[in-house]
C-alpha cells in the first residue's frame, strides 16, 4: 500500500450507537478518501485472528469478547503518510488520555470500548486491509 494507505474499523461501540458517519466525516475531514468499506459482524475465531498479537495479554478475552458483540465498519482510508496520520487522528488508546478533537475523545467510552482501530505500522496496515479486503476491491 505504499505507505499511503491504512486499515481502521469503527468498532461495535460506536457503530451499535450510530456513530459511523459522524466518525467516517471526521476522518474525511482530516483528509482522508475512503478506498473500501464494509460492515460485518466478527466471528470469534476472526477476532482471535486479527488481535492475534495480543493473545497472550490478560485484556485478549474480554477484547474479543467486545469485538464480536456487534456489527463493526472495516475501512481502508487513503492520504500522504497515511498510517501515522490516522494515528495522530484518533489519539491515544484510553479516551482519558486522548487529546481534544481526536475521534477517540469525541466518540469513545473506555480504553476497551475506544470506538475505533487504526494500524500501527505500514506492514500491519497491509495484512489488516488483506484481513477484511479482497485484491479486487483495493484498487
Ligand atoms: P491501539 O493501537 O491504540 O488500538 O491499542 P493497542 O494495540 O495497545 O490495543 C489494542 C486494543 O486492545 C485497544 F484498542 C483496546 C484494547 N486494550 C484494552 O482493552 N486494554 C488494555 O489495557 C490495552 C488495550
Amino acid at each position: 500500500m505504499a505507505g499511503n494507505r491504512t486499515l481502521t474499523i469503527v468498532k461495535p461501540d460506536a457503530f451499535g450507537a450510530g456513530k459511523a458517519g459522524s466518525i467516517v466525516a471526521h476522518l474525511e475531514k482530516a483528509g482522508f478518501k475512503v478506498i473500501a468499506a464494509r460492515v460485518l459482524k466478527l466471528s470469534d475465531a476472526q477476532a482471535g485472528a486479527f488481535y492475534e498479537v495480543h493473545r497472550e495479554r490478560p485484556f485478549f478475552g474480554s477484547l474479543t469478547s467486545f469485538m464480536t458483540s456487534g456489527k463493526c465498519m472495516p475501512l481502508v482510508l487513503e492520504r500522504a503518510d497515511a498510517v501515522a496520520h490516522l494515528r495522530k487522528t484518533i489519539g491515544a488508546t484510553d479516551p482519558a488520555e486522548a487529546e481534544a478533537g481526536t475521534v477517540r475523545k469525541l466518540f469513545a467510552e473506555s480504553k476497551e470500548r475506544n470506538a475505533i482501530h487504526a494500524s500501527d505500522s505500514d506492514e500491519n496496515a497491509e495484512r489488516e486491509a488483506r484481513f477484511f479486503f479482497p485484491e479486487a476491491e483495493l484498487v
